[in-house]
C-alpha cells in the first residue's frame, strides 16, 4: 500500500455522549481549525472533509442499569458505522475526527466488516491511556467510551456488540494496546483473562518505543488493514492537556512521535481514529496542533532528516 496514493475521507462525528466530561463533541472542529485538512494536503494526500454526522443531543444524565446514555451512544454508533463503511467501499481511508470513544465501537466495526468482505487481516493498534475494557458490571462510571473494545470482544449492550454483523468483531489476534497506564481492578483482570497484547508504559520504560512498536506491529502482510484507534489521551498530559482524562507518565513528545512514524513506515494503516480531543479542557487549542502533528507523522511527515542512517 502506497500511503502516498490515498484518498482521505474526514468524518466529523461531534459528541460526547459517552464521556464523563462535556466537550469531545467539539473535538472535530477543534481539529479543523488548526489544519487538519491542509496540513495532509501538504502532505500530498488528497483530503475530502465529509463534514458532520448529525446525531441526538447529550442529555446529561446518571447512569441507567450500568450505561450512561446508551440510547444516545447506539445511535451515534450506527450514524458512525455507516459513513465509515461507506467511505471504506469507495476505496477511501477514513478518519475518523471524535468525538469520544465510544465511537470506537462503530468505526472499527465499520473496519471489521469490510475486512471480513474483502477478505483482509485485521491489526488495530489502540493508542490510549487506558484499555477501554469495561463492562457494565466492571465499569466504575458507567461511561461507555471506557467500554468500546470490550464491546467489540462481544461483552456489552446488544446493539454495540453486534454492530458489525459478527460477534465478536474482533478477538486478541488482532488488537494491540500501547501506551496503557490506568487500567481499573475489575478491567485489568478481564483483560488479561481476553488475552489481549498490551504494550503498558512499564514496557516502553523498560524496553523503549522502537522495540514496542517492533512488537506491536510485528506479523504485518500485504492483506493486513491497519487501523490506529489514537485517544488523545494516549500522549503525556504535559504535551496534551486538553482531554477529559488525563493521565500522568504518558509517551512525551518524541516517543509519541516515534510510534507514529513506525506506523507510517510500513505504510499500511488503512484507518484512523482521532478521539477524546476536548477543546473545552484545552489550551489555546494546543493539545489540537499536538495530535495534528501525530497524525502528519502517521501520514509520512517523517522528521528523520538522513533516511538511510541505520
Ligand atoms: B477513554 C475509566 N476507566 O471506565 C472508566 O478516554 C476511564 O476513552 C475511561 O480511554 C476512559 O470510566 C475512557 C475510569
Ligand atoms: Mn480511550
Ligand atoms: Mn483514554
Ligand atoms: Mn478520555
Amino acid at each position: 500500500v502506497d500511503i502516498q496514493n490515498k484518498r482521505l475521507s474526514l468524518i466529523g462525528v461531534p459528541t460526547d455522549v459517552g464521556a464523563g466530561h462535556r466537550g469531545s463533541s467539539m473535538g472535530p472542529e477543534a481539529l479543523r481549525v488548526a489544519g487538519i485538512t491542509q496540513s495532509l494536503e501538504k502532505l500530498g494526500l488528497e483530503v475530502r472533509d465529509c463534514g458532520n454526522i448529525h446525531g441526538p443531543a447529550n442529555p446529561w444524565q446518571s447512569p441507567v442499569n450500568g450505561y450512561r446514555h446508551l440510547e444516545q451512544v447506539v445511535a451515534w454508533n450506527r450514524l458512525a458505522h455507516d459513513a465509515i463503511y461507506a467511505q471504506l467501499q469507495e476505496g477511501r481511508l477514513p478518519v475518523m475526527l471524535g468525538g469520544d470513544h465510544c465511537l470506537g465501537v462503530g468505526s472499527i466495526s465499520a473496519v471489521a466488516r469490510y475486512c471480513r468482505e474483502q477478505q483482509k487481516r485485521l491489526r488495530v493498534l489502540w493508542l490510549d491511556a487506558h484499555t477501554d475494557f469495561n463492562t457494565a458490571e466492571l465499569s466504575p462510571t458507567g461511561n461507555i467510551h471506557g467500554m468500546p473494545v470490550a464491546c467489540l470482544f462481544g461483552y456489552g449492550p446488544e446493539a454495540l456488540v453486534n454492530m458489525s454483523g459478527t460477534r465478536p468483531a474482533l478477538n486478541a489476534d488482532m488488537i494491540r494496546q500501547i501506551g496503557i497506564r490506568s487500567v481499573d481492578a475489575g478491567e485489568k483482570h478481564f483483560i488479561h483473562e481476553a488475552g489481549i497484547d498490551v504494550f503498558d508504559m512499564r514496557h516502553i520504560d523498560e524496553t523503549g518505543m522502537r522495540q514496542t512498536m517492533q512488537e506491536a506491529l510485528y506479523g504485518l502482510d500485504q492483506d493486513t488493514h491497519l487501523h490506529v484507534s489514537f485517544d488523545v489521551d494516549f500522549l503525556d498530559p504535559d504535551i496534551a492537556p486538553g482531554v477529559g482524562t488525563t493521565v500522568r507518565g504518558g509517551p512525551n513528545y518524541r516517543e509519541a512521535q516515534l510510534c507514529m512514524e513506525m506506523i507510517a513506515d510500513t505504510g499500511m494503516m488503512a484507518s484512523l481514529d482521532i478521539v477524546e480531543l476536548n477543546p473545552a479542557l484545552d489550551v489555546r487549542n494546543l493539545t489540537a496542533e499536538i495530535a495534528l502533528d501525530m497524525v502528519e507523522s502517521l501520514f509520512g511527515q517523517s522528521t528523520l532528516v538522513r533516511r538511510n542512517v541505520k
